[in-house]
């Protein structure tokens, strides 16, 4: 491929498809249902801030529609453009209590289920700041003439076969990865094409920055605050946004190490392994990076019981995680 010449996802994808030998297109197509659903939600999320301004009165907006919420708005594009497509047999979303098996289309023996956060850091969106979607993509394990099962959901992050995320920032950006390394696609809004942007990411080795929420530092174990007063001390600088697409994003090109360690609140970690950790972890690892609980385990060998289940993390530049994982080891406090 010409560096210099656009190449659009679709192209893209669709030239990569040559990389799996036995693909048949499915998850070609269900990678670009997921392009068409971030266009329309960038679109939405883009104008949030004019809700107020156009018109709208109470929950109805000045052509009578009703006005949603960001969030549910996003999931309901997602589960259309995934419905309609046919590729997916089933989809899990954090704003859906349960897993929804989706309907065959076109006697097409679906074999992908998908799990995503639609709009992550939603409660951002009042104060524009960046938010984003993850999406992460396993073959299903049951019987493809059955019906899909949890068991199809509650994969390990090693075994999806795709995972990304879209970026609502300054500019649209949607990273993702097959496995065969990570690539970014700019939205070109005059063209309304995601187009090739940043090829085959690389994150740095260690970077300047760490991420982690401050106010909660009293509450960290013993171990993790030791680790913090260490990033201090080495004079990085502290960058957390509160939306946790964008922190990985700024981890990804400008290297350095983002937790979310247990607090009180949350004994497990607040981050949800299936739809947030996992295709999260599987992207800083095809960059080169690394990604592990606070308890040391990799993130895509977690196995979860249940859809919504929580995990702590630190994930970013391989040197930095490495260097926690020493502190972890140097101040954990065994119980005698
Ligand atoms: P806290 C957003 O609500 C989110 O799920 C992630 O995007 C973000 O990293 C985290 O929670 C922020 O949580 O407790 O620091 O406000």
């Amino acid at each position: 491929m010409d560096k210099n010449q656009i190449i659009t996802l679709d192209e893209f994808i669709i030239h990569r498809q040559k990389d799996f030998p036995y693909a048949s297109g499915e998850l070609t197509g269900l990678l670009r249902d997921i392009g068409v659903a971030a266009k329309i939600v960038n679109r939405e999320v883009n104008k949030a801030g004019l809700v107020n301004i156009l018109g709208v009165d109470g929950n109805s907006n000045a052509s009578g529609d009703e006005v949603q919420k960001l969030d549910m708005y996003a999931n309901e594009k997602l589960i259309t453009c995934l419905k309609n497509s046919g590729e997916c047999c089933g989809i899990a979303s954090e704003e859906n209590e349960d897993f929804i098996p989706m309907p065959t289309v076109e006697s097409k023996n679906a074999k992908y289920v998908v799990l995503f956060d639609p709009l992550d850091g939603s409660s951002n969106i009042d104060v524009n700041v960046s938010v984003g979607t993850i999406f992460s993509i396993f073959r299903r394990k049951s019987d493809a003439n059955g019906d899909v099962t949890l068991e199809d959901f509650l994969q390990k992050g090693s075994e999806q076969v795709a995972a990304g995320y879209v970026l609502y920032g300054t500019s649209t950006i949607l990273v993702y990865s097959t496995g065969r390394g990570v690539n970014g696609f700019t939205l070109d809004p005059s063209i309304g094409e995601f187009c090739l942007s940043h090829r085959d990411i690389k994150i740095p080795d260690r970077g300047n920055y760490y991420s982690v929420n401050q106010g909660y530092y009293l509450k960290f174990d013993v171990e993790m605050r030791r680790y913090i007063d260490h990033c201090s001390d080495m004079n990085l600088r502290l960058r957390y946004i509160g939306s946790m697409v964008s922190d990985i994003h700024r981890t990804l090109f400008q290297g350095g190490i983002f937790l979310y360690p247990n607090t009180r609140k949350y004994p497990q970690g607040k981050l949800r392994v299936l739809y947030e950790c996992n295709p999260l972890a599987f992207i800083v690892e095809q960059a080169g990076g690394k990604a592990i609980t606070c308890q040391l385990e990799r993130i895509l060998d977690l196995q979860a019981t249940e859809l919504h289940q929580r995990t702590t993390i630190v994930i970013g530049s391989p040197a930095m995680v490495d260097e926690m994982e020493e502190f972890v080891g140097r101040y954990t406090v065994v119980p005698t």
